[in-house]
């Protein structure tokens, strides 16, 4: 099992206390549908993703955003739990969404620039790192049910 470290701990919570979930959540989403146009194919019923611009400013990703950090805070909330906490979902993305595990790692490189741009200094070399590892361990868990 994973280790965490109570400063690592206190890393993760210290950024999390701060986070906009419903924007940052938009921006990330936005930004990995954007960076990386093939992930566009799991939100063909999403609308209009026709530009960047459109992308931003549509109202599903938005909420959709939203939801999938919303989860992420799950994470944040059971650090010593994870594969159980994300055993449901894990099997979601896999049997009806067949979702590749390799945009979870991208989502998570995301997040963590957005991050970085938000918080600047605040995003320090060992907050970034404890958010790295926390980042890759999400996507295992959510990848733990594939098969
Ligand atoms: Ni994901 C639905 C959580 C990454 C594609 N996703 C969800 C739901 C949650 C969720 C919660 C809603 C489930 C429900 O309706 O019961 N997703 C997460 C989390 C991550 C993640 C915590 C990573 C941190 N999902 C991704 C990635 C993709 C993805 C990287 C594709 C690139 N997810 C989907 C799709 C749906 C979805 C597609 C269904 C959307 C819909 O409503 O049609």
């Amino acid at each position: 099992m994973v280790h965490w470290s109570a400063e690592e701990k206190q890393l993760i919570s210290s950024v999390w206390g701060k986070v906009n979930v419903e924007e940052c959540g938009a921006e990330a989403l936005a930004r990995l549908l954007i960076v990386y146009p093939w992930t566009q194919r799991f939100f063909d019923n999403f609308g209009n993703l026709s530009s960047p611009t459109a992308i931003v400013g549509n109202p599903k990703v938005r909420a959709h955003g939203k939801k999938v950090l919303t989860s992420f805070g799950e994470a944040i909330k059971n650090l010593d739990n994870l594969k159980a906490t994300y055993s449901k979902l894990s099997e979601l993305h896999c049997d009806k969404l067949h979702v590749d595990p390799e945009n979870f790692r991208l989502l998570g490189d995301i997040l963590i620039i957005v991050l970085a741009a938000h918080f600047g200094k605040d995003f320090g070399p060992s907050c970034q790192a404890t958010w790295q590892k926390l980042v890759g361990v999400v996507a295992h868990a959510l990848a733990h049910k594939y098969h």
